[in-house]
């Protein structure tokens, strides 16, 4: 899946992976970022994972997102081949509930920065939504668009009320 000159990479270790982070392409979606999505394996196609890493910067990709479940090495391998800023998904494993995602994820070293978003589908969700931040800082129309999201979010959680 990938619209013309993305500026949003989103990667997945699994097309298990899909049914999380399809909630980030939904946001970029929603906000009409041009984006791609693609299965690209830190274990199973390694290859494919350094080549896309040392490509994202010159083919024009702002920011990545990356999702992995279990021994989650993708976004920090990723995040090791290229200076765009890496959002990290831990995808809930089945085995332990995507704490070993997280961990992975989040456990960098120094000198190898992830973003790490919370586990499962919110944290997709909110990789989308830190993306668009990012690539609001310079685009007065996405920042619009935000301060939109924002509002209308506030006004549906008043118009529920307590029910
Ligand atoms: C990881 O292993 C993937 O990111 C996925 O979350 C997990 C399980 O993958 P499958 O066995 O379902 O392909 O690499």
């Amino acid at each position: 899946m990938a619209d013309k000159n993305p500026l949003v990479g989103v990667i997945m270790g699994s097309s298990s992976d899909w049914e999380t982070m399809r909630e980030a392409v939904h946001v970029l979606e929603e906000f009409g970022v041009a984006h791609e999505a693609r299965v690209v394996s830190a274990h199973r196609t390694p290859e494919d994972m350094f080549d896309y890493a040392k490509e994202a910067e010159a083919r024009g990709l702002q920011v990545i997102i990356a999702g992995a479940g279990g021994a989650a090495h993708l976004p920090g391998m990723v995040a090791s081949l290229t200076v765009l800023p890496v959002l990290g998904v831990p995808v809930q494993s089945r085995a332990l509930s995507g704490l070993d995602s997280l961990l992975s994820i989040a456990q960098m070293p120094g000198g190898v920065p992830v973003g790490t978003l919370a586990i499962g589908t919110s944290g997709a969700k909110n990789a989308g939504l830190l993306a668009v931040r990012i690539l609001g800082n310079t685009d007065e129309a996405l920042r619009r668009k935000l301060h939109n999201y924002r509002e209308a979010q506030a006004e549906s959680v008043r118009a529920k009320g307590l029910g």
